[in-house]
């Protein structure tokens, strides 16, 4: 304790020397919320196979208990994400998840229909040509809505699997109608106070066509629907080298950014550990989002992880996940804005990247590991907090090892 006040204490007189508001900071690191995953929890894996995490989660009630003891380490993730298909009860009544979330001290957050696991979607859900599967699709929707009222969750968040996988498969502007259609039938479904994130992917489950490939069309649609359809941006989602924070600037522009899946990837959709490939790119993302907020741009974004956890501990890679987030935050919160704006000014674009850099590459450890103090968690390092906690024996010793978690039908 005494070398993190040592720290502490160093790291604050250096910020306060350029400047910087360290109250202010450690407010904003404070009032940071991330979602977590409910499907995350659970063993998933890659469509190759699963490696079987002894105690991993395997019922809703399961992944609650997970995510509480992941926000007991962290403090910032009150909120559990949901997936109607592999967080569904027995009888279809979600009350009894939302008041056993609350024992364990959470809320539910984003629920997520699912329109790509069932037989009937071979050829798509909304943009499918056949109208049953359209109308099953609005059917789930009308569903989704009715479980939202019940968890009192007030944020759809909608990947659409749909596509083509051969030239002249179907249609391509009838299915951009299709689209639309389906997309406004669930935003009239949805309540008032109900946002819509609509997420976009540029290929897989399909490989020729994507019907919501990319953030154009995501912002697209979401402009024809109305004001609470906002554009989901999973990091994953992107080719290589897309410039996603350029994407974010946009968006934030354009009031148009709803949130986030968070993950980390090389190559396509790898749903890798955030902040392990490329940190830059989250610290990026996120100097976007405070500009925005420091310039008074109104922003409402929901925050979530999307990872797949195949070969660490999942609950370790989330709560690693989240100190990224945090790390990332952190430096985009200490950027000297003002000598940047001066630089940028003076057209001076070695300066300008070496202000940028010299952010990025403080030790922000400390004044996280204040805030987490400052949150009444037990332990300074969420990561040792976890592994010395008990969870890990308890739920090994009291769950069945094997069931999976992901994959097959609703
Ligand atoms: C699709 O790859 C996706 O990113 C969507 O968000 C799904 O809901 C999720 O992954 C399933 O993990
Ligand atoms: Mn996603």
């Amino acid at each position: 304790m005494k070398q993190h006040q040592e720290r502490y204490t160093l790291l604050c007189e250096h910020l306060t020397r350029r400047g910087i508001d360290v109250d202010a900071v450690k407010a904003k690191l404070k009032a940071q919320v991330i979602e977590l995953p409910s499907w995350a929890v659970g063993n998933s894996g890659t469509r190759y196979g699963t490696f079987v995490d002894k105690g991993a989660a395997v019922t809703v009630w399961d992944r609650i208990d997970d995510c509480a003891e992941i926000q007991r380490c962290l403090g910032i993730t009150p909120r559990m994400a949901t997936h109607v298909c592999w967080d569904k009860t027995d009888d279809g009544n979600y009350i009894p998840v939302k008041q056993y979330a609350e024992e364990k001290g959470l809320q539910l957050g984003t629920l997520h229909p699912n329109t790509f696991s069932g037989q009937e979607f071979r050829f798509g859900s909304m943009c499918s040509p056949l109208e049953d599967v359209r109308e099953q699709t609005r059917a789930h929707f009308e569903d989704c809505v009715r479980i939202c009222r019940e968890l009192d969750c007030k944020t759809i968040g909608m990947w659409v699997a749909d596509g083509t996988n051969y030239p002249g498969q179907d249609h391509l502007r009838e299915r951009k109608h299709r689209l639309y259609d389906g997309l406004k039938y669930l935003y009239d479904a949805m309540d008032e106070d109900m946002t819509l994130l609509l997420e976009y992917k540029p290929f897989e489950p399909f490989f020729y066509t994507t019907d919501v490939s990319d953030w154009g069309i995501s912002h697209l649609m979401c402009t024809k629907l109305g004001e609470r359809a906002k554009v989901l941006v999973d990091l994953g989602h992107h080719l290589p080298g897309v410039n996603v924070e350029h994407i974010i600037a946009t968006l934030l522009d354009e009031g148009r950014l709803g949130g986030f899946h968070f993950n980390n990837h090389k190559y396509a959709d790898d749903d890798l550990i955030l902040g392990t490939v490329n940190p830059m790119e989250i610290y990026m993302i996120f100097k976007e989002i405070v500009d925005a907020e420091t310039e008074g741009i109104p922003t409402a974004i929901t925050y979530m992880l999307d990872q797949s956890h195949n070969i660490e501990n999942s609950i370790e890679g989330i709560i690693y996940s989240v100190m990224n987030i945090q790390t990332a935050y952190a430096k985009a919160l200490i950027i000297d804005r003002h000598a940047l704006k001066e630089s940028q000014t003076a057209h001076d674009t070695i300066m300008s990247n070496k202000l940028l850099m010299e952010a990025f590459e403080t030790d922000v450890q400390p004044l996280i590991e204040q805030v987490r103090i400052e949150l009444g968690l037990s332990c300074i390092n969420p990561l040792l907090n976890y592994r010395s906690g008990g969870h890990q024996a308890h739920i090994e010793a009291t769950r069945g090892a094997g069931a999976l978690t992901l994959g097959g039908g609703c």
